[in-house]
């Protein structure tokens, strides 16, 4: 059997996306800004595409939805576009966002510090989020974005944008939000929430790698990322990429269709793999299961480093991760469990298990199985779970828990 649960890191396309792609390819390939039928025969399913997209996120006719090709260009090209329209001349100088974020954020507000913008980077609570009332507390007349995520990639905390977007809007500061990990995933009504950009990507709910978006309110300007031609109305110049367009729009499409039941059916299994892997001694899962979107764990295990659990699990056929798939090179701890007040040793434990609506329960009882057979044969051989192990009530030992997590 092969498990695979690093859905948070990109998802296998759906085989019916991948069928209503396929035309896009070889048969409808013109340039849809070209005037012959070649070009024009895509104007339709381009259309529905759009279409999809606008239904899925209960946008209205004014707002806009660019495609881009990934959610990392549409965090750039909000973040950099408000530096140009609001900042270089001098009219805001500040930008407030989380120090949780994903690296297509933090990394380009760092680029931005160096061209003199300021930044603030929010602490989380002990449940991973930011509240709205810190958001509030930062804002000053001279903020020109807020920019927060609406769920984390890593522990899959759902972060209070409907209250951040309502202080935005009170105080009439741009919000955007990077909702790469709620789209697909967890209810996202833009007629519910004030946002005034979105960013998503397509392969986080089953479409294809290489196309996301960025949702635009009332189509307000901003300065492109990308000048050349006139696609997407000037605002995104290149050659539209219809195969994965339509596929985008399928996907999403068949991600928020009936999206309450679909998120019943993974949180029972994702519950029921956390029942069971809290069953072991010392181990702690981050954040509150109501607060978090229905297919993620983030879970620490005393005494197992993080590597080689991903190690041991990888030759039993599971894939999973120890955080951000971006950041799984480096060896670092988990910068989101440090942000949380995790120390070192329990933050280099971490272990990213997210499902999605393939998985099934056959999978589950056989990682169980195997989750619980490696961290046997790990703690076995773990100097550092030797040292805690003999604490009263195997409790914190040389380590420091947030008491939060000790439970
Ligand atoms: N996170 C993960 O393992 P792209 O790569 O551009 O399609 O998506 C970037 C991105 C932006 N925001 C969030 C919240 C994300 O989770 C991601 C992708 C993956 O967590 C890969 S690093």
């Amino acid at each position: 059997m092969q498990v695979y649960l690093d859905n948070n890191a990109t998802t296998m396309c759906d085989p019916q996306v991948v069928e209503v792609m396929q035309p896009f390819f070889s048969e409808i390939y013109g340039n849809p800004n070209s005037l012959h039928k070649f070009g024009t025969a895509s104007h339709p399913y381009l259309r529905k595409a759009i279409d999809q997209v606008y239904t899925a996120l209960n946008a209205s006719d004014n707002d806009d939805i660019v495609f881009t090709s990934c959610a990392t260009e549409s965090n750039n090209w909000v973040l950099k576009s408000i530096y140009f329209d609001k900042i270089v001349n001098g009219e805001k100088d500040h930008i407030i966002t989380t120090e949780v974020e994903h690296p297509s954020v933090l990394s380009t507000c760092r680029w931005l510090e160096e061209q003199g913008v300021k930044v603030t980077y929010l602490p989380v609570n002990e449940e991973g989020i930011v509240e709205a009332h810190t958001v509030k507390s930062f804002i000053t007349d001279k903020t020109a974005l807020v920019s927060v995520m609406w769920a984390s990639n890593e522990t899959g905390m759902i972060f209070p944008i409907k209250e951040i977007g309502d202080i935005c809007k009170e105080k009439g500061v741009l919000f955007h939000s990077d909702a790469v990990q709620a789209v697909g995933k967890i209810p996202v009504d833009l007629q519910d929430v004030h946002v005034d950009f979105l960013s998503m990507s397509a392969h986080k709910f089953h479409g294809p790698k290489g196309v996301g978006a960025l949702y635009i309110k009332d189509s307000q300007p901003l300065t492109p990322l990308f000048h050349g031609g006139e696609q997407m109305g000037h605002r995104r110049s290149g050659t539209l990429n219809v195969p994965y367009i339509v596929g985008m729009g399928k996907a999403i499409e068949l991600a928020t269709t009936n999206i309450e039941e679909t998120m019943a059916s993974i949180r029972a299994k994702r519950d029921r793999l956390e029942d069971a892997l809290l069953e072991l001694s010392d181990t702690f899962v981050v954040g509150s299961r109501e607060n978090r979107t229905p297919n993620t764990i983030l879970i620490s295990i005393r005494g197992v480093e993080g590597e080689g659990m991903l190690w041991d699990l990888n030759n039993g056929q599971i894939g999973a991760s120890t955080g951000s798939a971006c950041a799984s090179e480096d060896l670092e701890a988990n910068s989101v469990m440090l942000a949380i007040g995790a120390d070192n040793e329990l933050a280099h434990t971490g272990i990213r298990l997210s499902l999605s609506r393939f998985t099934t329960d056959e999978e589950i009882d056989y990682t169980i199985e195997h989750f619980k057979s490696a961290v046997a044969r790990l703690r076995a051989i773990s100097s550092s779970f030797a040292k805690v192990a003999p604490t009263p009530g195997g409790e914190a030992g040389e380590c420091h828990i947030p008491h939060h997590m000790a439970h």
